[in-house]
């Protein structure tokens, strides 16, 4: 599997992720459109043309993804031949299609037509030159970097521990020296991807200016309907219109574990060690919520405790979460998703755990693969994954090329946006709380930053994950600097160090599933800003009055139908139309989610008073 976890089959399988620039951002951004014949040949001819690539790719598309699910849920030498066969073939297939649709000039077709072409030449997440071996050379190892983090273990304390079992620890323990013993364990399943790693990038980057783009990270930032410098540009903005709450939760988080370790562990100034922060990869803080909670009264239950009591198994939280999407008025999954669906790591089979939600046929065998447990970031990771399948099945009707998200962010936040609404409320009508423990207003601020320590804590890190990865795929970053520029970039953005130096061989970015697994990393940081702005945009469709994180559409069935008219676009239109249809604005922006954190943004700043918050001074000895 080689990029999707979340998109269409297609995507999954041959990278056609969203793209879709309008004919003049094409000219600007591609020299393809420059290099097209000037006879040009008739709009019927390219309309043949297309219908037999969406025919082609659709087929390749169904037999790639059961080869491609195989090996994600049964790694073995044999899948990982499969994987790599079809996934050469496929990655053919796409370049040479896109290749021959050079020989139309965009600016000579109709829109729709326009459109469907951009996204056969700008859609392929890791192409191949033609060069006789390439595409097969690529496959292997996209393929092989897969299975080596899927099957990435580490020995601690005499057990050979998966990925899941360095997770909890990370999340639970207080003891510093444990925490940087098993955060540089899983470090050590890296180092032997980095050559492979390099290698991979270079055939990409030359797939890349095969197609026209000046190297990989320009043809990844050609697929949100503007020049791929327009977009770096909106994501500056909208960066900046968040990075002041982000920098306040960092002073106080640095704060608070300064007080729980003392300054040999945590100093009161500068960055913060980034095994101390309750995840493998610092992108979400929920997991020390214990340690940096407000000294206001919080809510009396625990998500994770009450779903154990409650004896909620996987299958449950699965059915919990469909319940939400059926309760806006979509239609139940159909049966094949619970027969054919991996919710819990099978045993004595090795797996890429990492949860994924796919797409089979482009109709009706959705599927989500994921190693459930149960605990509160699980239910939330159900309701993300299902957010992907409700969506593919929203757009099924459209053609092939449109079946996917307005943009790759939309795809992301429409779980994380239903997400929003299990509210204490919510968690009431389903019976996970009952009345007298409903948190009063004086708990919203503790309520607040719980949702903080996930959603705004996460947002440098996006931009730590792909600001490396362009700098990578653009050759700015030699493979001889990969280790030393990713802790530039989480210093610069997040304000976090290793606990102590790496090792000249480690490859740190290796350790994070999306960068062996290939999968673009923007969409994250789009879909947490997009999440946001839809939960505004349904809470006033509903009518809500009362603060943003009290509000919970559960059971709206208007709310439902107007959200379902944006699912149902897929990718036919630019993302504007898809955001204004649902939304009624046609930009992207950071000031919901600005909003929606307002009243703890007063708490934070009340309490970093007196603080030099930011981490540029050097940290105290
Ligand atoms: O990879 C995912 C999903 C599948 S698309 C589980 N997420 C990112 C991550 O885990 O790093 C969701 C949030 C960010
Ligand atoms: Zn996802």
């Amino acid at each position: 599997m080689r990029l999707s976890l979340a998109t269409s089959a297609i995507a999954l399988t041959i990278a056609l992720a969203s793209c879709a620039a309008p004919k003049e951002t094409l000219q600007e951004t591609t020299p393809v459109a420059a290099e097209a014949t000037t006879e040009s040949p008739t709009v019927t001819e390219a309309r043949a043309f297309m219908a037999r690539a969406e025919s082609e790719l659709s087929d390749m598309s169904d037999e790639a993804s059961l080869v491609f699910w195989a090996q994600a849920t049964n790694i073995t030498d044999e899948t990982n031949a499969a994987a790599a066969e079809i996934g050469a073939r496929a990655t053919k297939l796409s370049v040479s299609l896109a290749n021959e649709s050079k020989k139309f000039n965009i600016d000579d077709l109709p829109q729709d037509l326009a459109r469907k072409m951009t996204k056969l030449r700008a859609g392929i997440t890791i192409p191949a030159p033609s060069t006789e071996g390439a595409a097969e050379e690529l496959s292997t190892i996209t393929t092989d970097l897969d299975a080596k983090y899927g099957t990435g273990t580490f020995n601690y304390k005499g057990k050979d521990m998966t990925l899941d079992e360095l997770s909890t620890i990370i999340e639970t323990s207080r003891d510093p020296e444990e925490l940087k013993a098993v955060w540089e364990g899983w470090r050590t399943v890296s180092p032997a991807m980095k050559d492979e790693y390099a290698r991979m990038v270079e055939i990409a980057n030359e797939g890349a200016v095969a197609l026209g783009y000046p190297s990989l990270d320009q043809m990844w930032l050609s697929n949100y309907d503007m020049a791929p410098e327009e977009m770096e540009a909106e994501v500056d903005r909208l960066w900046s219109q968040v990075e002041p709450l982000y920098k306040e939760l960092h002073c106080y988080a640095r704060t608070r574990l300064n007080a729980q370790y003392g300054d040999d562990v945590q100093p009161k100034t500068g960055p913060i060690r980034a095994d101390l922060l309750g995840n493998m990869w610092a992108q979400d803080w929920s997991g020390i919520y214990d340690v940096v909670k407000t000294d206001t009264p919080g809510p009396s239950y625990n998500v994770t405790q009450r779903l154990v009591e409650k004896g909620y198994d996987p299958i449950k939280m699965v059915k919990t979460g469909e319940a939400f999407f059926t309760s806006l008025g979509f239609a139940p999954l159909p049966e094949t998703f619970w027969e054919r669906s991996m919710i819990t790591r099978p045993e004595g089979k090795e797996v890429i755990c990492h949860a994924s939600a796919w797409d089979l046929d482009n109709k009706d065998d959705v599927r989500i693969k994921m190693c459930t447990e149960v605990n509160e970031e699980d239910f939330d990771t159900v309701h993300h994954e299902l957010g992907h399948n409700f969506y593919q099945r929203a757009y099924k009707d459209q053609d092939f090329l449109y079946k996917d998200g307005a943009n790759d962010g939309f795809h992301e936040a429409i779980g994380d946006f239903i997400g929003l609404s299990i509210t204490p409320e919510y968690l009431k009508q389903i019976g996970l709380i009952n009345e007298s423990e409903m948190p009063p207003a004086d708990a919203d601020t503790a309520l607040l930053l719980n949702i903080a320590l996930k959603k705004i804590a996460f947002l440098p890190f996006a931009l730590t994950v792909d600001g490396w990865r362009w700098d990578v795929l653009s050759g700015k970053t030699a493979p001889a600097d990969y280790n030393d520029a990713w802790w530039a970039k989480r210093l610069e953005m997040q304000g976090i160090v290793p606990p102590g130096p790496r090792p000249a061989d480690a490859f740190d970015p290796g350790a994070k599933y999306h960068i062996p697994g290939n999968t673009p990393y923007l969409r994250y940081f789009l879909s947490y800003i997009l999440q946001f702005q839809f939960h505004k945009a349904a809470c006033e469709q509903a009518g809500w009055e009362g603060p943003l994180h009290r509000c919970s559409i559960y059971d709206n069935k208007e709310v439902g139908e107007r959200f379902n008219a944006m699912l149902e676009m897929g990718a036919s239109k630019p993302w504007p139309d898809a955001l204004e249809a649902f939304t009624g604005t046609r930009e992207i922006d950071g000031s919901a989610i600005v909003e929606y954190f307002d009243p703890l943004m007063v708490y934070l700043k009340e309490q970093n008073e007196g603080q030099s918050c930011g981490w540029d001074e050097p940290a105290a000895e």
